[in-house]
């Protein structure tokens, strides 16, 4: 796949993404392929292997992949069914730009059943907490590539954890952090997360809960 990003062959691409969700299942895919993958193209860039143009090129393969089984997942049976219950909105704060960690998550939210709101990179806060209140959120999940910018909106964060629950997620999460906005820290691998939000989700753990 690294191969075929750098000579911008996006038929390959696509058709090995296509190949590999038919063997394996979306959400393998997703963790096993897919983020895998960005960060191969991360390490050859920074190594100077890949422009920064193919990796603009991957990104945006990927990132329409991810939407597409997100919309087909979103229109099956288990989901629709579950779309009468709360969904989870998922954002990154103003100034970040690396949502693809966090559109990987929403996809495995999405086939596991759990409704679940995309809004992607760079979203105002109040803007967010706006749509939790429209779609009255079950929770909230941030995240970020670099915690200076969880730490530059702490104060909004800790705001909207007083509302909803709310839990961090990304390379720039930390416990730490967690602690200081009320937020629950998902754990980095994904499928650990997933699995801990699904349980919150239905109900039956601790997982993440409203402060007072
Ligand atoms: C693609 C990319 C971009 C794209 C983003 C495309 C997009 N829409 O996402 C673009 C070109 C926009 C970009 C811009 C910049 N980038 Co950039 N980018 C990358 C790159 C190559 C890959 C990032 C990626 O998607 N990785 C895949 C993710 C999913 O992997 P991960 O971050 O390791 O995440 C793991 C976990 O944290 C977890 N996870 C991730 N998200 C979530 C979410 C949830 C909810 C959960 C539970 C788990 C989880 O899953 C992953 C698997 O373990 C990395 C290099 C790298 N090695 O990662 C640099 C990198 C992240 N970028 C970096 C930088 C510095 C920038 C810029 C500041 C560059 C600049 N000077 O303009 C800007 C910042 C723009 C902004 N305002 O945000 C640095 C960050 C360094 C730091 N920590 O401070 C990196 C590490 C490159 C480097 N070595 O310098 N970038």
């Amino acid at each position: 796949m690294l191969a075929a990003a750098q000579t911008m062959d996006e038929r390959a691409l696509r058709a090995e993404l296509r190949q590999q969700a038919r063997d394996l299942g979306v959400a393998v895919v997703v963790t096993d392929v897919v983020l895998p993958f960005l960060n191969a193209v991360g390490r050859a860039w920074e190594r100077g292997d890949c422009t920064v143009a193919t990796e603009h090129f991957a990104s945006q393969v990927v990132r329409s992949w991810l939407n597409s089984v997100a919309l087909s997942d979103a229109d099956t049976s288990a989901t629709a069914t579950a779309t009468a219950i709360d969904p989870v909105v998922l954002a990154c704060p103003p100034g970040e730009r690396h949502d693809l960690g966090l559109l990987c998550f929403h996809v495995l939210l999405v086939g596991a059943g759990v409704p679940s709101r995309f809004l992607g990179s760079d979203t105002p806060l109040p803007g967010l907490a706006d749509v939790c209140r429209v779609v009255g959120a079950s929770g909230v999940i941030v995240s970020a590539t670099r915690s200076r910018v969880f730490e530059a909106h702490g104060g909004a964060l800790r705001v909207l954890a007083r509302h909803y629950p709310l839990a961090i997620g990304g390379a720039g999460a930390d416990a730490d952090l967690a602690e200081r906005v009320n937020a629950t820290l998902l754990p980095a691998d994904m499928r650990r997360s997933l699995a801990q939000v699904v349980r919150w989700h239905r109900g039956d753990a601790v997982g993440l809960t409203v402060s007072a």
